[in-house]
């Protein structure tokens, strides 16, 4: 099955993309505490040009359910800065978060290297420079940061330039010049036909490390972008090029690579624009499972719909965020001081799935929602288990609370579940906008 069947919508068991109540791309995956945090930059719905203000955060305890956080940072959280919230990444020391952000600068008018420090992954991020702490003379973008085992910090960054700078311990500064890589076809590859570009590198670097080995992935040009890498015994080179790891696939001319270990497992996290109305500008972050050979170099990997088997199941028990989704199709995300994230469900035959739903043997008997509509005909959230078909286990009518900042929780007792099932919430209504708001959901036995 390839990424073409996404574009249809609804694929019996899709997961990719990643987020679908939204346009996200750059994805950058942290963990932390045994969660794993997916950093995203944010395209427009509609979109016709990179126009991105702030950057997204997502998590997931399964791989296959992921929770909406909102936004973590703006540029305008940079007084400096002008706009262009292009690739970033986070990483955790010393209990403190470091985002590495590109921004264009008032001052030069030109991209620079931004850092914002949190002491949570979610935020609140702060610039603690007031300043950008790197920029050459051209293509400041797409930074990622990798601390070896040694504690040793790099960043690597650039378009069409790579360079790099060791981090001080504190994170925020760094000793020395700035290095630039040499682009060789020995270490990038070789590229016909662009007196500009002698290499396969274009821009969006990510530093990983397996057994010793350093790997740099990186999206390769011409456009459309493939994914590229190259290795290397030490993370200052020199790299040595490994060859095609995603080729160019999926409706977006870019790409963006980020690669992780959660749980035993390596994940390769990707863009493109396999949602409806996806494209260059509208892109759509996904992930698929990264294997290596025995000799440590990566098999090609074609673009999926995604993860198939989670690594744990989901305790409706506890207070779950509607904006907790395997997929879905009709939802937009929101979010508000009243409440935070929530979603809106925006047509007749919206809905979300949930994956691997665990009611245990003991069983549920209730079922409760924070919700809320501004429309006076019957709107209903009906609860089902295993499909959009399946059993039909409550039907809610939706309360007319009158907007997004007013909500309501109702509850309905329901047939005894018992066992694992993927649930699915399902609005029923005229076929008008915002029919729903959905804030939060919780069983009881
Ligand atoms: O998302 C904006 C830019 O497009 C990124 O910085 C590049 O890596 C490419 O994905």
């Amino acid at each position: 099955m390839t990424w073409m069947r996404l574009t249809m919508g609804g694929a019996a068991f899709a997961q990719n993309p990643i987020v679908q109540t939204m346009y996200t791309a750059d994805p950058a995956p942290m963990v932390w505490n045994d969660r794993l945090y997916l950093y995203t930059t944010h395209d427009a719905d509609g979109s016709t040009w990179f126009t991105m203000d702030n950057w997204r955060l997502y998590s997931t305890n399964d791989m296959v359910n992921w929770t909406d956080h909102g936004v973590v940072l703006s540029y305008t959280d940079f007084e400096w800065a002008k706009g262009d919230a292009w690739a970033a990444q986070c990483i955790e020391r010393g209990d403190k978060f470091y985002m590495y952000v590109p921004v264009i600068s008032r001052e030069n008018n030109r991209g620079a290297i931004g850092v914002a420090v949190g002491d949570s992954p979610l935020g609140p991020f702060h610039d603690p420079l007031g300043k950008p702490l790197a920029q050459t003379d051209w293509g400041d973008i797409d930074p990622t940061v990798f601390v070896d085992d040694n504690g040793q910090a790099y960043l690597y960054w650039g378009n069409p330039n790579l360079y790099y700078v060791k981090l001080n311990e504190d994170m925020i500064s760094f000793e020395g010049n700035i290095v630039k890589v040499p682009l060789t076809e020995e270490s990038f590859g070789k590229r016909e036909g662009d007196p500009q570009r002698n290499t396969l590198y274009e821009e969006g670097p990510w530093l990983y490390k397996r057994n010793k080995l350093y790997y740099l992935f990186w999206p390769g040009g011409p456009l459309p972008e493939h994914i590229g890498y190259s290795t290397s015994h030490s993370p200052e080179g020199p790299w040595k090029y490994g060859g095609v790891v995603m080729p160019a696939q999926g409706r977006a001319f870019t790409n963006h690579p980020a690669v992780i270990d959660f749980r035993g497992k390596t994940y390769f996290f990707y863009h493109n624009g396999a949602l409806p109305g996806g494209g260059g500008f509208t892109r759509s972050v996904a992930v698929e499972e990264l294997r290596f050979n025995s000799d440590g170099t990566i098999p090609q990997l074609d673009m999926t719909d995604g993860i198939k088997k989670g690594l744990a199941t989901l305790n409706p028990y506890v207070l779950n965020q509607a904006e907790t989704i395997a997929f879905s199709e009709g939802f937009k995300s929101s979010q508000n001081d009243q409440v935070g994230v929530f979603v809106t469900g925006n047509k007749d035959g919206s809905y979300i799935r949930v994956r691997d739903v665990d009611f245990r043997e003991k069983g549920a008997t209730k079922f409760s929602a924070r919700v809320g509509t501004t429309h006076n005909d019957p709107i209903t959230l009906e609860v089902r288990l295993g499909s959009r078909e399946g059993e039909k286990i409550a039907s809610l009518r939706i309360p007319r609370t009158g907007g997004s900042d007013r909500w309501a929780v109702i509850s309905t007792d329901i047939p005894k579940v018992t066992g694992v099932h993927d649930l699915y919430f399902i609005v029923r209504g005229n076929p008008k906008s915002h029919l729903i708001y959905f804030d939060y959901w919780k069983f009881a036995e």
